[in-house]
């Protein structure tokens, strides 16, 4: 038997061929480094590079699933190289390679880099899925109608997207007042982590529509175990509540596709790197076992038909 770990190509896992290769792959993981309008503790950049690191250290196999998802296919494409002409350009740049990867029927995972592009998947998500909603983990509302000058802050991502999909917030426990007003005024499904124990997930799930584009910001989790990020907030949630929470998600909605974004790597402290890394994959594992049930369903009506 070979093992995988002495090679290590420079992919998510490190997976050898055939299940990383581009035809064979459901999923796509890109990777986007980019950081241009960030304001607190920089590196962002360094984040797509550091889980793909620490992801030759995932195991293949999933205790909790009994399963090797990575068999699906998971293939990485190069990182894709930021723009100087400004986050505008850049969200559009990632819009069109989406929408190119959504029609080789791909689910595209993206690995940030700032909030900001999520705009440019979900946009190109929205085009295929028509009742697309879009569920937000994040300790920040981004709410801002612009931030520093600009329309396309980080601060400001989503906004934009609620400009063409209804979101659903959830783990927010910072914002400003004028987000907190425009909130009420216009009667958002925002969850604050403060409430996460009256919030039930039934409650969360509800207000989702059936296919939903997952955009996951890291400081969305506790910065116990999620230092790793340029704006860290106290009070958010830990490991296996994050889980249960993507798992049940996963179960009754359709995921179809996702990023994990603003990992801010610190020297020294590889702990949250492995983290966003097993993230990315249980979610993968995630999705693969429940489309393999909606398919075994599939086929059972069918055949009594
Ligand atoms: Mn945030």
């Amino acid at each position: 038997m070979l093992d995988r770990k002495l090679f290590l190509p420079n992919n998510f896992l490190g997976i050898l061929q055939p299940f990383s290769t581009y035809k064979k792959s459901k999923f796509v993981i890109l990777p986007v480094p980019y950081e241009q309008t960030t304001t607190y503790k920089a590196g962002t950049k360094e984040g797509p590079q550091a889980i793909i690191t620490a992801s030759k250290q995932v195991e293949l196999f999933d205790e909790e699933l009994k399963t090797e998802a990575y068999k699906a296919g998971i293939y990485t494409t190069e990182e894709l190289e930021p723009t100087s002409k400004g986050p505008e350009k850049m969200i559009e740049r990632i819009y069109r390679l989406s929408r190119e990867l959504l029609k080789d029927g791909k689910v595209i995972v993206t690995l940030g880099g700032e909030h900001t592009i999520s705009v440019g998947m979900i946009k190109a998500y929205k085009e295929k899925y028509k009742d697309l909603s879009v569920l937000q983990l994040d300790a920040h509302a981004d709410l801002r109608q612009s931030f520093q000058g600009s329309k396309f802050s980080h601060a400001c991502t989503m906004r934009r997207v609620r400009e063409f999909a209804p979101a659903v917030q959830v783990g927010i426990r910072n914002l400003s007042l004028e987000e907190h007003n425009w909130v009420k005024k216009n009667k958002i499904h925002l969850f604050y982590a403060r409430e996460k124990d009256k919030n039930s997930v039934d409650k969360i799930i509800d207000s989702l529509s059936d296919n939903v584009y997952l955009t996951f910001d890291l400081d969305f989790l506790d910065p116990s175990i999620m230092p790793s990020v340029g704006t860290p907030e106290p009070g958010g949630y830990l490991w296996y509540e994050t889980l249960d929470f993507l798992k049940t998600l996963s179960q009754r909605k359709k995921i179809v596709g996702f990023d994990i974004v603003e990992l801010c790597p610190q020297p020294g402290n590889i702990a949250p790197d492995f983290l966003a890394a097993k993230l990315i994959y249980k979610l993968i594992g995630y999705i693969i076992t429940q489309d393999g049930k909606r398919k075994m369903e599939k086929g059972k009506i069918k055949r009594k038909k």
